[in-house]
């Protein structure tokens, strides 16, 4: 399905919050070693809200996420339903519960906005599946899981040093390790909670899982997911919003 957008601009808002340019870098994006740029971070619900912001009422009300998403978990998962995307607490936590076609319409605004008030005219979008591997991976060797920081595609062996480790630095299903709460986080986490990897990504590995240009494609793992989807050759297939799904955007020059 199709989305027809129509913005109002609000620019302001717009280039303080998402696009402003600083030489090689955009605000809130790394230049890859393919020359695109890619978000730091996972999209926030207070990025997500900007988008909304800018939109025509009948748009907006197309582009909300679905906070029912959170009644796919079991348990007391009201208040999640009731404050997650609305709730300024959760501003700097990925945004769930949006389609792809969502994802790409918010791509689509980032594009129209940046470009509106550029010179130099980006076209954002969802990375594919080599984009996201070729920016995520590290190729890391050491031993050491606290400097490991989430470093996507290496196949570490989370096991080896689960009795010694007191922390975790990326955000899977606790469970994996034997003990609750470890890294931290029972569903999702801030987008800044744990370091990021040595590229100066944050949460290629968990926190949520990420779209990618084919429709029901995400990569790098999420709070729900065990730790073995951190690794390259492993991907999750969705079929519709949920709360262990998000997503980054990347940028290239045109
Ligand atoms: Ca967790
Ligand atoms: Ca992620």
């Amino acid at each position: 399905m199709q989305y027809k957008i129509v913005y109002s601009f609000s620019f302001i808002c717009l280039i303080s919050a998402l696009n402003v340019a600083r030489g090689q870098n955009l605000y809130g994006m790394i230049k890859t070693e393919k020359g695109f740029w890619m978000n730091q971070t996972e999209i926030t619900n207070n990025e997500y809200r900007q988008f909304l912001k800018d939109l025509e009422k009948e748009q907006k009300e197309l582009m909300l996420p679905d906070t029912s998403v959170w009644d796919q978990l079991q348990g007391f998962t009201d208040p999640m339903k009731k404050y997650y995307f609305e709730h300024p607490a959760y501003d700097n936590y990925p945004v769930v519960g949006v389609s792809f076609e969502q994802a790409v319409a918010f791509c689509s605004w980032r594009t129209e906005a940046y470009n509106a008030e550029h010179e130099q005219k980006l076209k954002f979008n969802l990375p594919t599946q080599k984009e996201w591997e070729d920016a995520a991976f590290c190729n890391f060797i050491g031993e050491d899981v606290l400097q490991f920081a989430g470093c996507w595609g290496s196949a570490y062996d989370f096991s080896r040093k689960k009795k010694t480790l007191s922390k975790f630095n990326f955000n899977f299903r606790q469970k994996d390790f034997g003990m609750e709460f470890i890294d931290g986080a029972i569903f999702t986490s801030a987008v800044d909670q744990y370091p990021s990897d040595v590229n100066g990504f944050n949460d290629l590995c968990g926190n949520v899982a990420e779209m990618t240009q084919t429709r029901g494609l995400a990569l790098g793992g999420s709070w729900f997911h065990g730790s073995e989807y951190g690794t390259k050759g492993k991907y999750l297939n969705y079929d519709e919003p949920t709360p262990w799904l998000g997503f980054r955007c990347i940028a290239k020059l045109v």
